[in-house]
């Protein structure tokens, strides 16, 4: 429907055309209007809730005019847009995000202390949008910040859920889930119930030969579920660009309820009917790195991918250009395998809704998809069984079977001899029953397929996808090490830092161009600056501790070491690993003379991170980690010696708080497993230093900062797999530590030991498929190597100076262009331009 204003009208839109506040009063203006009009309360009854909330919609309406115009402005150029497509974006808060980023944090911080409110209070009260289980989910929110920042035009895709991450409670050192139900109050979205796609599933497919006996294939029957797109602005840093992410929420098609059965009497079954299309987007499935293959995780990629791409494809048919052009104008990255189904939708909407070639078609998809790889965990990779898709998307298995049938066709004319690489490689795995590997289809329908980090990029191309590089080519594959934005999580998450930098870099340059950071090396030896440095992170660790106070009622001492790991809980990442360590330093400080106590540096091991409700081993080391806690935390032998902390549901404004506080963060994973890792980055960043395996990107962190300012430890990548065969085939004697440790949990001294038996005979009795013994030696080695050189604070207090100066690459702004240059083919859209009037979205 056009809904074009005539131009003879357009002059009366101009005049009162919006225009957000800029100044402290317009600001004060805005929250009293909010607080006294939108909410309908005074300042007789206006609490931190309610001043939230009106600051935010005041920011909202500052935003809401640069994304009009941005939309415009992107329309108006009509150039490349980038699509990233995630079924999660973990964004964490928006309001300081969007005070910042628009940089009037300053203005609102005096605006609402004139109006009696603490800033920090206002900031406190929002929900986190926790759409997302870890790094996956946090890169997708990364991303949007830079694409914004660097004026791409780009476009986020995703679910809107009822529900997000589950919230975790710790009781009795058990964790429990509780439904994380965030959409009370959002005044970051905007529902366009003028923007909704019919979504179908089921039904079957009746094929026929038209006039000029070309085959035909229709999908009928089966049943409708609407999908209605909620808009969220996501502002550019220092930027007008703001871009959209669009989240799809799922409702009936027959509106409140179906009125034959209404009218027939069946009153329950209709309201049920309606229930069952809106569980489509209800929940976040909390598996990370896990894929489980139930049914309506299925629909919900579907419905999410089919709502996209019906939104993308009217897009560029308003350019009325031809379909040959459409990868010219669209470029679209699968974040992981959830998103493949739309390869296949894109084909099924070329080929039988627009009448195209199946080789056109087939030319266009593979030209506007590349896919991004994040693990390479088999338990991750996404497989569906055949009757499943049968069942749910019949047209779409016909085309993945028709793909498949093209794609083994070529790898037979190309290697005629080799019978055994055509059962490798195909898409359909011959088990019982059949699957569908998405990855395999994944690749096969993008030009370009990339991992995160150097080392998880060569690993896919030599191991899981050896079979396809052989058959595409090397320049196929490609890497793109992951990144951080370092507005959120430098300049928000730790301010007094960024403000330091600023004053020594020339301003705030830095947070657009992280490589500014260089200027630092300078300061490596400067006394005084090491003073404030230190100063800020020992605030830092005094925040920190009040937290900890508040959460777990001890009470740490802000001198001694911080040693965090937070993450999700997962065995390829050994938090089993770290509190074995603990409470090998427990038994070790009990064994000790008071003589000997007193040249131990104190410490405070500090975990967090959700196990998935279904994960009983993650969920037995958050246990172990509790009553560690427990008995270390009351041992007056121990005192301020070793404290272990667990903090209760990990999250990113947690991550905020935690992140700047530590003194050592610990990145273990088995050599091999962590395709990246992302929150390294951030520790460095913020002045930590870190104890890590050869894994992911810490292999490219050692080499930018330099192997003096990092502790790795333990086995190669390249070794594991002969390790793994000799625990199984060849005698498996543990390290004598580890040997100790297990006998301690065995006596009973952390709780009844046979709720532990399943963590300690995974090592001792199922072959330490992890290498938690291979590498606990030299685990507990660096770890004291970590003690020492905490003694030499000054020497210290340089290394994460000189560690700080040299993390200007991992800035996620540097990732983005990469992409934009090698896989997406897009440039930035400076917003300096012109706009012409008129064009709305
Ligand atoms: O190493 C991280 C990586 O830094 C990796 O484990 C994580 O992605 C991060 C960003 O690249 C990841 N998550 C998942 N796969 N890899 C995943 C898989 C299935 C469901 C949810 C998440």
């Amino acid at each position: 429907v056009e809904a074009s204003i005539p131009e003879p009208q357009r002059a009366a839109w101009k005049k009162f055309q919006a225009n957000g506040f800029i100044s402290q009063e317009d600001f004060e203006r805005e929250v009293v209007r909010h607080v006294e009009t939108t909410l309908a309360r005074s300042m007789f009854n206006c609490d931190e809730t309610a001043a939230y909330a009106a600051a935010s919609l005041a920011f909202r309406d500052r935003l809401i005019t640069e994304w009009n115009r941005t939309q415009q402005r992107q329309t108006f150029a009509d150039g490349k847009r980038v699509y990233y497509l995630s079924l999660e974006f973990l964004m964490g808060r928006a309001l300081d995000n969007a005070m910042l980023n628009v940089g009037l944090k300053d203005v609102a911080k005096n605006g609402l202390s004139d109006l009696g409110f603490r800033i920090e209070d206002i900031i406190d009260q929002e929900h986190d949008a926790a759409l997302g289980n870890g790094g996956l989910g946090r890169l997708a929110a990364c991303f949007l910040d830079s694409l914004a920042s660097l004026n791409y035009p780009a476009w986020g895709y995703g679910l809107r859920y009822r529900y997000g991450i589950f919230k975790q409670e710790i009781v009795d050192g058990y964790q429990v889930e509780v439904p994380d139900y965030w959409l009370d109050f959002n005044p970051w979205e905007f529902p366009r119930h003028d923007v909704v796609v019919d979504i179908q599933f089921y039904g079957n497919v009746r094929k026929y030969q038209d006039e000029v006996g070309k085959q035909i294939a229709v999908w009928e029957g089966g049943e409708i579920v609407k999908a209605v797109a909620y808009d969220v602005p996501i502002p550019g840093f220092d930027t007008p660009t703001t871009n959209n992410l669009r989240l799809w929420s799922s409702k009936a098609a027959s509106g409140e309820f179906d009125f034959q059965k209404f009218n027939s009497g069946d009153y329950e079954s209709s309201v049920a009917d309606q229930q069952r299309a809106e569980t489509i987007s209800a929940v976040l499935y909390p598996n990370d790195n896990l894929e489980r293959g139930k049914e309506l995780r299925l629909k919900q990629q579907y419905f999410w991918v089919a709502a996209s791409l019906y939104d993308i494809v009217r897009r560029f048919k308003k350019t009325k250009r031809a379909w040959a052009e459409f990868p010219e104008q669209v470029a679209i990255q699968l974040n992981d395998t959830h998103p493949t189904l739309a390869v296949v939708e894109l084909q099924r909407i070329l080929i039988d809704l627009e009448g195209l070639e199946w080789d056109e078609a087939w030319t266009i998809v593979t030209k506007t998809f590349g896919y991004t790889n994040h693990t390479v965990l088999p338990e991750a990779l996404e497989k569906w069984s055949v009757p499943l898709m049968q069942n749910l998307l019949p047209r779409h298995l016909q085309i993945i079977y028709e793909v498949n049938l093209y794609f083994l066709q070529s790898v037979e004319r190309k290697f005629p001899k080799e019978r055994e690489l055509l059962s490798r490689v195909s898409i359909i795995e011959e088990s019982q029953p059949k699957m569908v590997r998405m990855a395999y289809l994944a690749i096969v329908g993008s030009h370009k397929v990339n991992g995160v980090a150097e080392l998880h990029s060569d690993l896919i191309k030599t191991t899981i996808f050896k079979d396809f590089v052989k058959i595409f080519g090397p320049d196929k594959f490609t890497n793109v090490t992951n990144g951080i934005t370092p507005r959120r999580w430098l300049h928000q998450a730790n301010p007094r830092l960024s403000e330091l930098i600023a004053s020594k870099t020339g301003g705030i340059g830095f947070l657009k161009d992280l490589n500014l950071l260089n200027e630092l090396e300078k300061y490596v030896d400067d006394k005084e600056f090491k003073k404030e440095w230190a100063e800020i992170k020992y605030a830092n660790k005094v925040r920190l501790a009040k937290h900890i106070k508040t959460t777990t009622g001890v009470t740490v001492n802000p001198a001694a070491l911080f040693d965090i790991q937070v993450k999700r809980i997962h065995e390829y990442k050994r938090q089993q690993m770290n509190i074995f360590g603990v409470i090998h330093r427990y038994l070790t400080i009990k064994a000790m003379t008071p003589e000997e106590r007193k040249k131990l540096a104190p410490r405070v091991s500090i975990f967090g991170g959700k196990a998935a409700p279904g994960y009983w081993m993650a969920k037995t080391i958050i246990h172990l980690i509790n009553n560690v806690g427990a008995v270390v935390n009351k041992d007056k032998d121990v005192g301020d010696l070793l404290k272990v902390i667990f903090l209760e549901d990990y999250n990113v404004s947690k991550a905020e708080i935690i992140v700047p506080a530590s003194d050592v963060s610990e990145h273990i994973s088995t050599a091999g497993t962590e395709a990246s890792g992302t929150s390294n980055m951030k520790f460095v960043l913020n002045g930590g230093l870190i104890i890590g395996t050869c894994d992911g990107a810490n292999i490219e962190i050692t080499r930018e900062i330099g192997e003096n300012n990092i502790f790795l430890f333990g086995n190669l990548a390249e070794d594991v797999e002969d390790l793994r065969h000799a625990h199984t085939y060849g005698s498996h004697t543990l390290d004598p530590d580890l040997v100790k440790v297990f006998e301690e949990i065995k006596k009973g001294t952390f709780g009844d030991a046979t709720a532990f038996g399943a963590l300690t005979g995974a090592i001792e009795d199922h072959g330490d498929y992890y290498l938690v013994s291979d590498d606990f030696h030299s685990y507990i080695q660096t770890q004291a190597l970590v003690d020492e050189a905490y003694k030499n604070q000054d020497e210290w207090i340089s290394k994460t100076i000189m560690s700080v100066a040299r993390m200007g690459f991992f800035s996620s702004d540097r990732c983005i262009n990469e992409y934009a240059e090698s896989i997406w083919n897009v440039e930035p859209l400076s917003p300096k331009k012109e706009t012409a009037p008129g064009l709305l979205m």
